[in-house]
């Protein structure tokens, strides 16, 4: 276990539980808080012993949005020349997979950082938008793209164009989330699924990520014969030879990450 500035890294059996902690901005995505993400997502992506991640917030707050006491004055080429929030891409990069537990506001980068998860769990106290046109600019991290994806045209334009927000319930029946529960119980039901991911084994679970993510970004026709191919590649895991002996055996398998 490390330690980070602005998040909070432990691990619970086989996940890492990551916390957002700067709770004095309510979690704004200061460059900080990215790079601990970005450190201690590499560190995990090294660390066989971890086969989920858990990402979260505090209670008020899962995060505020991208820092804008930090970007308010730069100029165009500053923004342009960093090619700023392209570093994000790091997180929608990591192969493991990850649960979000929201509480409180997703707002902006927060609801963009939020969608690079492959699961949320949200509490009842959520609340889920994209402000950025409220500041004179739009969403930079995915919220003109994965939000569109993930709710669909209608749903996504009001968000990005009123700048206003949906609450837990509305983003379950949109299906921005795929749960919702008591504010209190919301990191521990994703812990509960996390745990339950992190039992099977780490490539098969890597490999049906990038598998579905490819629907994102492939036509049905090449996203079926990626899904095959990934498929038949799996029947070199000796945990393909277990997880079928094992349903045969009427056992439980044993699965050895190989
Ligand atoms: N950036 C910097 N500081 C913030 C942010 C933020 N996004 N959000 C809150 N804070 C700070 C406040 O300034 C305040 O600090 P201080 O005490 O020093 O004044 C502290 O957090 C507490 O906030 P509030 O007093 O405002 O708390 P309230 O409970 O009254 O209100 C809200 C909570 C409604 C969430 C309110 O804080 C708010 O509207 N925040 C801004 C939300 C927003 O517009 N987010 C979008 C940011 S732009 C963006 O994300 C662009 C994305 C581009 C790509 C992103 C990649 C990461």
């Amino acid at each position: 276990e490390k330690e980070y500035d602005f998040i909070l890294a432990e691990k619970k059996g086989k996940v890492a539980l990551l916390t957002l902690n700067r709770p004095k901005a309510l979690n704004a995505l200061c460059n900080g808080i990215i790079q601990d993400l970005i450190d201690a997502t590499t560190a995990i992506a090294a660390d066989d012993t971890v086969g989920a991640i858990v990402l979260t917030g505090s209670t008020k707050a899962f995060a505020a949005g991208a820092d804008i006491k930090e970007m308010k004055d730069k100029s165009f080429v500053q923004a342009f020349s960093s090619n700023m929030f392209a570093e994000w891409g790091h997180i929608a990069r990591v192969t493991k997979p990850i649960v979000a537990a929201v509480n409180g506001y997703a707002l902006g980068g927060g609801c963009e950082l939020m969608m690079m998860a492959d699961i949320v769990i949200a509490g009842e106290n959520a609340k889920f938008g994209q402000p950025e046109i409220t500041l004179g600019v739009i969403p930079g991290c995915g919220g003109t793209q994965r939000l569109v994806r993930a709710i669909g045209k209608s749903k996504a334009m009001e968000l990005v164009l009123t700048g206003g927000m949906i609450d837990a319930l509305q983003a379950e029946r949109d299906g921005l989330v795929s749960k919702v529960v008591p504010a209190e119980k919301t990191v521990d039901v994703a812990l509960e699924m996390a745990t339950k991911i992190a039992s099977y084994s780490l490539p098969v679970a890597a490999a049906a990520k990038e598998t579905v993510n490819a629907a994102f970004e492939l036509n049905l026709a090449e996203g079926l014969r990626f899904e095959r191919r990934i498929f038949h590649s799996l029947f070199a895991l000796q945990d393909q030879k277990e997880g079928m002996a094992a349903f045969v055996e009427k056992r439980k398998p044993t699965f050895t990450n190989t």
